[in-house]
């Protein structure tokens, strides 16, 4: 059957109209780099030993400065080194980087996750950096008890391409020391709104980083995000340690796909400001739970709500389960702090070397009708 132009734009406009409803980054682009798991490597006449000569060695890959491309059950000295994913990884020695450019869409921000392990004792860092925008990782707590952790950083697209540079800024006597880096993905994020049923934005924490299927260990928030650039959107880490965040695939969650972890007691905070109405009355109601990640023992999440507290203590069997709880408060102000923080801090009776907590998810705030005093 022939078609008329007249029905082929009406065909055009129904497509465009689909395409709208589509998310056309999402499949494009979500999940690792190209070569991001490092498993096509350089040319055996490419590499010294284990360093790798030419500056485009790595397919898809830039890299500048002492990087070493490192084989899973290779040794340094009596370590045996082992890669998260696949057979290889690399090493970044001291201000060595590694560079790829991806197209991306402008004014759309996106999250990075990656795979970083510390190969000595000393204090390392990570910069990443999508320019003009940059951050700087620290790596001096060891969250997981494997060596590896995968961290998340995130940036708004100044331009249709990002140039995705990860440096390590170290200056170590031992060249060999210097992180190792395996797995590094991105994913577009879209930015919550509130609703009608929940004046917070992404209280779920449906919404963020790109969390790998194959590995166990969640994605760590990094501290210090106070910008609207968070991995994890409209959540502020303002911490001096990260927090993490987890999937249901690997952990037990007590709404949806994902939650947050708070893995460092005082240290790991997750905060949101909120729209409120000075004399109106609140609920902040929100779940406390545990991971299934044999965090055992009695664990407090504190919440607060701008000058208002609630303590909800939480008995952890390590083996999933959790709880609901309800802070109501009247707001004083009309923006409010809303805030959570582990009392105590935790390691896993499995290991006792990785850090653990409490389990936050599924928080909501709504304004009630009734007044406060008229309650009894
Ligand atoms: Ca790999
Ligand atoms: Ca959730």
């Amino acid at each position: 059957m022939s078609t008329t132009p007249r029905m082929q734009a009406v065909n055009i406009g129904v497509l465009l109209l689909f395409c709208t409803l589509c998310n056309p980054a999402l499949a494009v682009l979500d999940g690792l780099l190209s070569n991001g798991n490092f498993e096509l490597g350089p040319k055996a006449s490419e590499l010294n030993g284990t360093e790798v000569l030419k500056h485009n060695g790595i397919p898809d890959w830039e890299i500048s400065g002492f990087v070493e491309y490192i084989k899973s059950g290779q040794t340094q000295g009596d370590m045996l080194l082992v890669v998260p994913e696949g057979a290889y990884a690399v090493r970044l020695g001291n201000e060595a980087s590694i560079k790829q450019r991806v197209s991306v869409i402008k004014g759309m921000y996106y999250s990075l996750t990656f795979s970083a392990a510390r190969t000595c004792a000393q204090e390392e860092k990570l910069n990443v950096s999508v320019a003009p925008d940059s951050g700087v990782l620290p790596m001096q707590t060891l969250y997981s008890s494997n060596g590896w952790d995968s961290y998340a950083w995130a940036y708004q697209a100044e331009y249709d391409y990002s140039e995705i540079v990860i440096h390590n800024p170290g200056v170590e006597e031992d060249p060999a020391c210097g992180p190792l880096i395996d797995s590094i993905a991105i994913k577009a994020l879209y930015p919550p709104k509130a609703t009608s049923k929940n004046i917070l934005k992404n209280g779920g924490f449906e919404e963020g980083p790109y969390v790998f299927p194959n590995t166990t260990w969640g994605v760590l928030i990094p501290p210090n995000i106070e910008d609207d650039h968070s991995p994890l959107p409209a959540w502020m880490v303002p911490s001096l340690k990260a927090v993490k965040y987890i999937d249901s695939e690997h952990f037990s969650v007590p709404q949806g796909r994902r939650a947050v972890e708070l893995v460092a007691g005082k240290e790991s905070v997750i905060t949101q400001i909120a729209r409120t109405t000075p004399g109106k009355t609140y609920h902040l109601s929100f779940a406390v739970g545990d991971a299934s990640n044999s965090c055992e023992g009695s664990m407090i999440v504190e919440a607060f709500a701008g000058r208002d507290t609630l303590k909800v203590p939480y008995e952890s069997k390590g083996k999933g389960g959790f709880k609901r709880a309800v802070l109501r408060f009247v707001a004083t102000t009309t923006r409010t702090q809303i805030m959570f923080l582990s009392t105590f801090y935790t390691m896993r009776s499995d290991d006792f070397a990785s850090l653990c907590g409490p389990v936050v998810d599924d928080v909501k705030l709504l304004s009630v009708r009734y007044p406060r005093n008229k309650v009894v």
